[in-house]
């Protein structure tokens, strides 16, 4: 296999993606930001905010996550927000200068009353000319349906890990649950963000079973996230081993050359990076961050810290155009505002 070779390729092997990992980190570095370069702007990062519109109280038992009801981690509960509110926190994420607006919730999935809800929300946000992505749980045919038919521009379902892995982390719901709902999310015409979490104590091997899964999709997810697991008091994983930061970098790099066009998102995690390590995964094919300083409950780097390391780097926010149906930003619009505080 030539590494340079950029062409989408849906049927890697374990061999070949066990053979990146093991590659010199030069050279993978090296190859992961050849094929980026070929493919995207190495300079635009695309720049999504996260809002939490229902926190807290989830009945899944997923090994990592604050907002489980089965691990006291202090965080407060909260019912689902008011259509306004999360319309209010997307204006203000827009002024901030994010393009995409991407609503989770604690859900093992949405029931019937919250569907009206959250439809609201993809319609508010989107006419503020915004992408909308939404991670609510589980889906069935018809809600994914539904979302799409409401304008919803992703859906966000991550993988989590290998499917050898997974039982360590999760027992309240299946892989083939997940991937059914990636197939509902496809099948309703959106696009896929599905990705994983890296640092929960999983193997080598396990990271390629992950990203083996994503880049044998047909067609890969559009979106990437890759998180660094954040370690929550409370939870199982608290404990967990800090992962080594390069580690971090080489899934990233990997995940590029394997999805040459999709958008590989440096996720969670980065409160325990510094700026050297985020400007490695950049370099090794990042080209989407989650911005603003909290993520669902947990924080994230404070807005201007990410507008001075961006403009340290010479990096832009990517732009968005907006269909007709909504206002288009100008071009310039969002790098503009993005830079002013700097
Ligand atoms: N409840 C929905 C679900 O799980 O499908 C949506 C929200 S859930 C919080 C979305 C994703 O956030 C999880 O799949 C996981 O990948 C990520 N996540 C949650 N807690 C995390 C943590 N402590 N560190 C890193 N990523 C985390
Ligand atoms: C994703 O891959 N990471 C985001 C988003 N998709 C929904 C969530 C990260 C959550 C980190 C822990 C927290 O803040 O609760
Ligand atoms: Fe619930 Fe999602 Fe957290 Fe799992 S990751 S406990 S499903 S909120």
């Amino acid at each position: 296999m030539a590494i340079e070779d950029t062409r989408l390729r849906h049927d890697w092997t374990r061999q070949e993606v066990d053979a990146l990992f093991a590659l010199p980190f030069n050279d993978l570095l090296f190859a992961a930001h050849s094929v980026h370069r070929a493919n995207f702007d190495p300079n635009q990062v695309q720049v999504s905010t996260l809002c939490s519109i229902k926190t807290g109280a989830c009945p899944e038992d997923c090994a990592y996550c604050p907002q489980s009801a089965r691990y006291d981690t202090g965080l407060e509960k909260e019912k689902l927000m008011a259509i306004e509110a999360v319309v209010a926190e997307a204006s203000r994420a827009k002024e901030a200068g994010a393009t995409r607006f991407c609503m989770g919730a604690a859900w093992r999935s949405p029931r019937a009353k919250d569907m009206d809800v959250v439809l609201g929300m993809v319609k508010g946000v989107k006419a503020l000319g915004m992408e909308t992505c939404m991670t609510l749980g589980m889906l069935s045919p018809q809600q994914a349906e539904d979302l799409a038919q409401a304008g919803l521009d992703y859906y966000n379902h991550n993988l989590d890990t290998s499917p050898e892995f997974y039982g360590e982390i999760i027992t309240t719901r299946s892989y083939q649950d997940r991937l059914d709902t990636l197939q509902n999310v496809r099948d309703a015409g959106m696009n896929v963000c599905s990705g994983g979490i890296v640092g929960m104590g999983e193997t080598a091997s396990d990271r390629t079973g992950l990203l083996l899964q994503l880049a044998t999709m047909s067609p890969h997810p559009e979106s990437v996230p890759i998180n660094q697991l954040v370690r929550v008091e409370g939870t199982p994983l608290a404990d967990e081993a800090e992962l080594d930061p390069f580690d971090f970098i080489r899934t990233i790099a990997v995940a590029r050359i394997l999805m040459p066009k999709s958008h590989v998102r440096l996720s969670a995690g980065r409160e325990d990076m510094n700026d050297q390590t985020q400007s490695l995964a950049f370099f090794a094919g990042a080209n989407s961050i989650f911005y603003g300083e909290k993520l669902l409950t947990t924080a994230n780097p404070r807005e201007s810290k990410d507008m001075l390391l961006f403009s340290r780097l010479g990096i832009a926010p990517e732009a968005y155009e907006a269909d007709e149906s909504a206002p288009v930003p100008r071009e310039s619009d969002s790098s503009d505002l993005f830079y002013e505080a700097v």
